[in-house]
């Protein structure tokens, strides 16, 4: 039944060609967070926020997808809904997934009240197929804001982890007309809940208004606590810190943008390789009006995964499992780069590995979703003069503007260093990573069916290696 249904809605928006076929995303309506990340057995499950109404943020549920390669996902039943009457009636927010000794259990935010105004912590557990889940009759498990908050709005997105036998949650809040915070829990049997005190907190603005989505977890020898920091304007900004860990307080010695597109509120999870994986929501970047007559909004990035260089700055690489989905492979043979040459491939879903050598003034990169004669398109260009990387969409309509999900980035080449991009193009989506830690997600809506060349341009600058894959659908739509 289930099935019948997701294909079919599936089937019906298969046509639009700002969807993405390669990157996740519901059969329709909306998505943003992902949540619940975890490996059971040999299968991969994403929980995600999700709209069962429509293509709005409303009413939110958990989604539910499963996989044997993060990349291929089977659809499942909604596996949370609000409970009229109970602390989660006006929407099961975000929140994360632990291995309780065998036993699946899910946290996340209750909300109740108008505007979800009331937010609490709820647990629920199933049993092994994690399909149906009960939720604790001791819930609202966790419902005081701690008094330092100074209000209690803001209260939510629990990320558990253990150490030991002890069990330990983070929870993102504010301090009112201060800054975000993290929120730090401890438990021994994941329903009793003592605070601590806030892990980490600010009052820089840069940081934003609310702390939201907090991960913390530890890489090699250092902790990191990845946090959305919420600002109440436009521009919602993904953070990492990376620091020592002691007596419940972390000491970050290196902060920076996790992204600098729209990619928010991203989950991590480890799987049985020991490694340490990372969905983000890759945010809409139209009016909310042309989303809900699309009838879809919202997407996952590609998971990746997540280490530290020498200089404790995270790297992010796509998991390899994507490359065994590549279709046709074009290559590129190394040359001066002196002029904007058309490569002979085109699509709007592509994966794309370029090496360059760019002078001390020079620049390269590339325009993708080009239209024939170039009016249309999208271009992804590194300055090395100030090391700056940018991705400016380029139409009749928009007229050049930039919009926030059109913007320029630093990105440092160490000396010597070349410069190396991935960029994973899909429907109306854009991952760009360069040098492995500079992301820059973006979002675009190609107004011509036709817009689907390729070029690549710069000057005083070398192509060192281009590797260019057609990538396929994910989705078998036929029955
Ligand atoms: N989205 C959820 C919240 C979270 C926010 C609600 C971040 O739990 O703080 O849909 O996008």
């Amino acid at each position: 039944m289930l099935q019948q249904d997701t294909l079919s809605q599936r089937q019906l928006l298969a046509g639009d060609i700002h969807r993405p076929r390669y990157h996740f995303l519901p059969p329709g309506n909306w998505m943003n967070d992902p949540n619940g990340l975890i490996q059971w057995g040999d299968k991969y499950h994403l929980f995600y926020q999700y709209n069962p109404d429509g293509a709005y943020h409303a009413n939110m549920h958990w989604g539910h997808a499963v996989s044997d390669d993060l990349i291929h996902w089977q659809d499942l039943p909604v596996a949370l809904a609000p409970t009229p009457g109970g602390p989660d009636e006006s929407g099961c927010f975000s929140g994360c997934a632990v291995d309780n000794n065998g036993v699946p259990t899910i946290f996340y935010t209750s909300t109740a009240g108008e505007r979800s105004s009331i937010q609490t912590q709820s647990i629920a557990t199933s049993n092994d197929d994690l399909l149906a889940w009960i939720k604790h009759p001791a819930n609202p498990i966790i419902s005081q804001v701690p008094v330092e908050s100074g209000q209690t709005r803001d209260f939510r997105d629990p990320f558990v982890w253990r150490e030991g036998d002890t069990w330990y949650m983070v929870l993102g809040s504010q301090v009112k007309d201060v800054g975000g915070v993290v929120f730090l829990y401890r438990s021994s049997n994941l329903v009793d809940w003592e605070y601590l005190n806030p892990l980490l907190s600010s009052d820089n603005p840069r940081y934003g208004l609310i702390w939201e989505c907090p991960n913390f977890f530890k890489l090699g020898d250092k902790w990191v606590l990845i946090i959305s920091a919420h600002t109440g304007a436009t521009v919602d900004t993904v953070y990492y810190f990376v620091g020592d860990y002691h007596n419940f307080r972390f000491t970050p010695q290196y902060g920076a943008v996790l992204d600098y597109g729209n990619m928010y509120a991203p989950l991590t999870f480890t799987d049985s390789q020991q490694r340490r994986l990372m969905f983000g929501w890759l945010r809409e970047a139209r009016p909310v009006n042309d989303q809900r007559r699309a009838g879809w909004s919202g997407v996952q990035s590609i998971a990746r995964i997540l280490t530290l260089n020498e200089n404790n700055r995270l790297i992010m690489k796509p998991v390899p499992e994507l490359e065994t989905i590549r279709g046709q492979h074009h290559s590129v043979d190394p040359m001066p780069i002196t002029q904007t040459t058309t490569l002979g491939v085109t699509g709007l879903a592509l994966d794309i590995v370029a090496e360059f050598d760019v002078e001390a003034s020079g620049h390269c990169g590339f325009s993708l979703v080009c239209s024939a004669d170039g009016t249309e398109r999208i271009d992804i260009i590194y300055r090395a003069e100030g090391g700056l990387l940018s991705v400016q969409k380029v139409n009749p309509e928009l007229n050049g503007a930039l919009t926030i999900h059109s913007r320029e980035t630093p990105h440092e080449l160490a000396p010597g260093e070349t410069l190396k991009l991935r960029i994973l193009l899909d429907g109306s989506v854009i991952e760009i990573i360069a040098n492995e830690r500079t992301s820059l997600t973006s979002r675009f809506y190609a107004l011509n069916a036709g817009s689907e060349h390729v070029r690549l341009l710069g000057a005083q600058a070398r192509l060192l290696a281009l590797d260019i894959w057609e990538m396929p659908s994910i989705w078998q739509l036929s029955q």
